[in-house]
């Protein structure tokens, strides 16, 4: 009998070994690495968008490295060009980066930096505007087909689906922009009677997205309607339509920041526009690199990960993470959002 009991208990002691055992192999597994070096490389810095994705204040990128404890640091150009933000990432990797996450203003001319660095056993993720081929991750904000069509129906309800219209985009090169112009023009097929005239290019700047506007509106005189997928677009073309000319006679949507476009949602100028919570953005993509460069996901389609504030988060095909579904603020719900 307590030969048996001794088994018994031997059994059972083992049998706890093994579950500690496993208990610890799991936590280590699932445990991500402290003090890595991220480089945060938005399109531009001073831009409000990336401000709000990237920085501490407003919980984006930086925040989320903070929590993790890992040393993060945003760096780029002043202006949302290739050639501006090319140092930048040059210079990250020269000073060491363990992990990129980068807004790409330009995939093919980054592509050979950026593979420098996955060559080099640097995570690269992408945000906000995607590098396909050189990344080991890209966390889409939202789906694009969603986006170039929702924009295109915002529209479309508020010009009675007739007349005359274009687009402010921003740089010509920009992988999101064009992503979601593809799927606009298509949208567009199921309106006969709204015609897209043009497509301009402001570059992310205000100066240029300002006279790229008024010269959409001499140039077409029948204008009816503007899409600007870009925040600095958008609250440019915001400001010259502002005008007893104008307003309420060329409508305008796009995406663009409740902040930035406040006074023209109340004033009429602007009916409805769309976005996410660019915060929300950085501070995912910051968890989906530290978890890779921790080794915790590999970028196959259906790992999970935990993105703290966020919740669990599944990567889903072509190493893409995806945040959520667009917003449409309106004079209804605009001053329940600040950033
Ligand atoms: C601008 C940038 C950015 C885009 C937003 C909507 O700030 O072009 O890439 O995602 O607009």
């Amino acid at each position: 009998m307590k030969r048996s009991l001794r088994k018994h208990l031997t059994a059972i002691g083992a049998m706890c070994l093994l579950a500690a055992m496993v208990l610890t192999t799991a936590t280590a597994a699932s445990s991500l690495k402290t003090g890595l070096k991220v480089y945060v490389i938005p399109k531009n810095l001073g831009n409000p968008y990336f401000t709000t994705a990237d920085s501490v204040k407003s919980g984006g990128a930086l925040k989320a490295l903070k929590e993790l404890k890992e040393k993060g640091t945003e760096t780029s150009g002043t202006q949302a060009t290739a050639a501006s933000q090319i140092p930048a990432i040059q210079a990250a990797i020269t000073k060491g980066a363990n992990a990129l996450i980068v807004s790409a203003t330009d995939a093919s001319a980054l592509c050979p930096t950026l593979k420098q660095a996955m060559s080099r056993k640097i995570t690269v993720v992408t945000y906000d505007s995607d590098a396909p081929t050189c990344r080991n991750l890209f966390i889409n904000q939202a789906d694009s087909k969603a986006i170039g069509t929702s924009e295109v129906d915002l529209l479309a309800s508020q010009i009675k689906k007739t007349g005359e219209i274009a687009i402010v985009s921003a740089a010509a090169s920009a992988t999101n922009q064009n992503t979601w112009i593809k799927y606009m023009k298509q949208q567009l097929k199921k309106y006969p009677n709204m015609k897209l005239v043009d497509v301009v290019y402001g570059n992310d700047d205000p100066t240029v997205s300002t006279q790229v506007t008024q010269g959409l509106l001499q140039k077409h005189p029948n204008l009816k309607g503007i899409i600007s997928p870009t925040t600095v677009g958008i609250a440019a073309a915001a400001a010259v339509l502002d005008t007893a000319k104008y307003r309420g006679k060329v409508l305008l949507t796009g995406l663009g920041t409740p902040n930035s476009l406040r006074k023209y949602v109340k004033n009429g100028t602007i009916k409805g526009f769309e976005l996410w919570n660019p915060a929300d953005l950085g501070y995912l993509a910051a968890y989906a690199a530290v978890n890779y460069a921790s080794k915790a996901i590999t970028g196959k389609a259906g790992q999970k990960f935990k993105a703290g504030r966020l919740g669990s988060y599944r990567i889903g095909k072509a190493k893409t993470v995806l945040l959520g579904p667009p917003f449409v603020f309106t004079k209804k719900n605009i001053d329940k959002f600040h950033f």
